[in-house]
This record gives C-alpha cells, structure tokens and sequence, in this order.
C-alpha cells in the first residue's frame, strides 16, 4: 500500500464513523468505465456506485448540465415554483407512462414517500380502518435504512439493536405467488413493496412470470404493485425498467440512483393520480426534492441513457460477460446469475475469505469489485463499456482467480 493510501486510510479510521468495510483502495477520479486511484492507477470499476453511474463517470453531458444549472440556481425550496421543476415532472411522466412524479433525494425517502403514498390510498381509497395497513415486503428485501425501512429488513447487520420496529408489514418469501396470495387474503393489506431483482441479497434474479404474477394478484385483490427500481431501474438490466422484461407496470415506481448519473442524490416516486392526489399541500416533502439542480441533471441523466442505448447495450453486454464467466469454466466459481450488466458471481472455496481475497487481487490486477454475504461478488459496470472492455474484464478476473488455488 503506497504511503498515500495509507493517509486516507488513516484519516478515514480516525474521524469517521466505521459504518463500511471499503476495499483499501482510495479514487480520486473517474472517467467512463474507469476510475483512478490517488497513485494514478486506473481501474475498470464493476461497482459503478451500487449502480448510481450507469451513464459512466462525470459523463460530460450530464457535467455540463451540472455546471449549467448551478450557475443559475440551485435551490428554491418548494415554497417557491422554479422553471426545471415542471418540465422535469413532464419529461419523466411521459418517459415512464405515469400521471405524476414526487421528486425526492436518497433512494430510502423515495421508499418512505411510496409507502406512505400506498397507506394513505389503503385508507382514503380501498377503505382500510384507520392504522390497520399492511404492507407485504419479501424476505432478503433490501430497501434502504430509515427506521421504517429497516423495521421489516430480515438482515440482522441491518435491524439488530436499532428496535423498536414499525409495524404493520408482513414479511413473505422472495420468488414465491403462493405466500403472497395467502398473505392478501387480509384485507387490510393496502400494497406489496419488491425488488423486481434483489440487489443485496446477492442478484437474485425471480422465476420468469413472477412479476406478471405479482400484478395479477394486485388487480385480483385492489392491492399496489410498488417496484423499486432504485437499483433495477435505468437501463441497469437490459431495459429501462427491469418490470419492462415482463411488460408489468406497478401502481408505484420508485426511483433514484442512476437518476442523476452518481452526481447528486435524486430520487423519485412515479404513480398516477388517485394515488398521488391523496397527499395535499403540507402533508409531505423535503427541503431539496425537486430543486432545480436535480431536475436538470436528472432530465439529461435520462436523455443521455435514451440517447445512448445504454439498455440494449447492457442487455448485448451483459450475456457476453455471462458467457465468457462461464467459459472460464472455474471450479472457484459456484453460480453466475444477473440480467444486463446487473450480475454476481458465487465463490466456491473452503475459506471463507476466498470472495474478498478474489476481489484483493482484482483490485491489484485493475478491476474494482466487492464481496457482499460473505461469497458473492457484484459484477456491475458502468452502460457504457465496450465489448473489447468486457473482454479485458474476462481477462483480469480469469488472471485473478489464480491467487485462489
Ligand atoms: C448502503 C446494497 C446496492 C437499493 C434498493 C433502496 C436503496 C438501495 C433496491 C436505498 C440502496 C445501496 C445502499 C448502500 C448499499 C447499496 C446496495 F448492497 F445494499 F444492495 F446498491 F447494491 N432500494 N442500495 O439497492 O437507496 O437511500 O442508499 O439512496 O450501504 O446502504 P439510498
């Protein structure tokens, strides 16, 4: 480690909180599909910012947007209309096919504005007796941290010591109709929240018809299909929507990441409106949602991955990474599973510190990965990359399972 990592090391051990296990590698820029380190070293990075950069690093046009705007204005608040705000909410409506937009700013706000939203229809619309709303959420769900949030996580890492819980949530097995149809046999049950893929848990992409089940039994038994595409969602998959490989549109869409290209937190919860007319003026909000800022980065973060095809790229590219990974024919490497460029790999080895060993010498070989679980490694990069990269990619990996024999 050179004497420079070591310093931003330290500093990070000394003064922040120690809530991450980061990988010792410290970037100071990125470019595309590359990042650098503060050595100059670059990297492929297969991280992509759990999938925020999908347009690429400090993409210029999404830059340009940023220097633009923010030497015009940056923040009204909503006391105030501003000129972006309007026809953000118009461009991204059309976009996606839905009435209206609530703009938020972190993935997890959007998550608590969608199921507030889904509560207040549970009682103003389907006639759910007052705080009786069920949300059914799946097991391994990952949804973010609030209190809220995290009140019906089934990870311990997540929930442990940060009780009490919120109630009202039942939690049924990810990939499974059956349970979800027993569990809306409650009428009290106002929505169901899902990951059209579970990022967290390790890429685990459901049984093909399970999202259309899902929509069926929401119309069976007038219950919100709610998708988080927060990670799934901007071409991230093969498709601008990961319910789009299924052509399933959800009562409410929430999104965030990739929604400003990893340049600022934007989020947003997209639905029509007799859901999203049930929150008045005062009843919900942020100090930052809808500024414009966000609202011009957002609009070309969007332009840019239509402009781009960044989803038929991810789709062509992600089946070549998947089959050249399974070329390698690697008796390290237990499963390869993933949609687009949405991928994990699972390591099998008798030490339990194979994955982040592996991801140690991807790092020394130029390859930026990270163990989640234990043994599954995140193959993620940014839309953008080439065949010819993807190959190079193949090429590390394949170089750097050796360390594990
Ligand atoms: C962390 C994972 C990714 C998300 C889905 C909501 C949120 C996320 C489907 C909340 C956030 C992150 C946050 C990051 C780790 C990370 C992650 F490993 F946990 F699963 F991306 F792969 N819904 N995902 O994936 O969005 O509030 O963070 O903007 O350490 O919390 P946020």
């Amino acid at each position: 480690m050179s004497e420079q990592t070591a310093h931003f090391l330290n500093l990070e051990e000394k003064y922040g909180a120690h809530n991450y296990h980061p990988l010792p590698v410290v970037l100071e820029k990125g470019e595309g599909v590359f990042v650098y380190d503060v050595d100059g070293k670059r990297y492929y990075d297969f991280l992509s910012g759990y999938s925020a950069v999908n347009q690429g690093h400090c993409h210029p046009k999404i830059i340009e947007a940023l220097i633009q705007q923010s030497q015009k204005l940056t923040l009204t608040s909503r006391a105030f209309y501003n000129n972006l705000l309007g026809e953000y909410e118009q461009f991204i409506t059309q976009l996606l096919g839905y009435d209206k937009v609530l703009p938020m700013n972190t993935g997890v706000e959007a998550v608590e504005t969608a199921l507030k939203l889904a509560r207040r229809w549970g009682y103003e619309k389907k006639g759910i007796a007052e705080n009786k709303a069920t949300i059914v959420v799946c097991k391994e769900n990952f949804h973010g941290r609030t209190s809220t949030v995290i009140s019906f996580s089934t990870d311990p890492s997540s929930y442990k010591n940060f009780g009490p819980f919120m109630p009202g949530f039942e939690i049924v097995e990810y990939n499974n109709l059956t349970e979800i149809e027993i569990a809306f046999q409650n009428k009290n049950v106002a929505a169901i929240l899902v990951e059209p893929i579970q990022g967290e848990a390790g890429v685990v992409v459901p049984t093909e018809g399970y999202l259309k089940g899902i929509r069926n039994l929401c119309n069976q038994y007038n219950v919100l299909f709610i998708a988080d595409e927060i990670q799934t969602g901007l071409c991230r998959t093969g498709k601008m929507l990961a319910c789009d490989h299924e052509n399933v549109h959800p009562d409410i869409l929430i999104l965030g990441k990739a929604l400003s290209g990893g340049v600022l937190p934007v989020s947003a919860v997209l639905c029509n409106n007799e859901i999203m007319l049930t929150i008045k003026p005062g009843e919900h909000g942020s100090t930052y949602g809808g500024n414009p800022l966000a609202c011009a980065v957002a609009i070309t973060s969007l332009q840019v991955l239509q402009d781009e095809k960044m989803a038929e790229n991810a789709e062509k590219m992600g089946k070549i990474l998947r089959n050249e990974l399974a070329n390698l024919n690697s008796s390290f490497i237990r499963t390869i599973r993933g949609k687009g460029l949405l991928n994990a790999i699972v390591i099998e080895h008798s030490n339990k510190d194979a994955a982040w060993e592996l991801c140690l010498a991807l790092k020394e070989n130029g390859l930026l990965a990270k163990p989640t679980h234990g043994d599954k490694i995140r193959f993620a990069p940014p839309l953008n990359i080439t065949q010819t990269q993807i190959m190079e990619c193949v090429d590390i990996i394949h170089h750097s399972l050796k360390i594990l024999q």
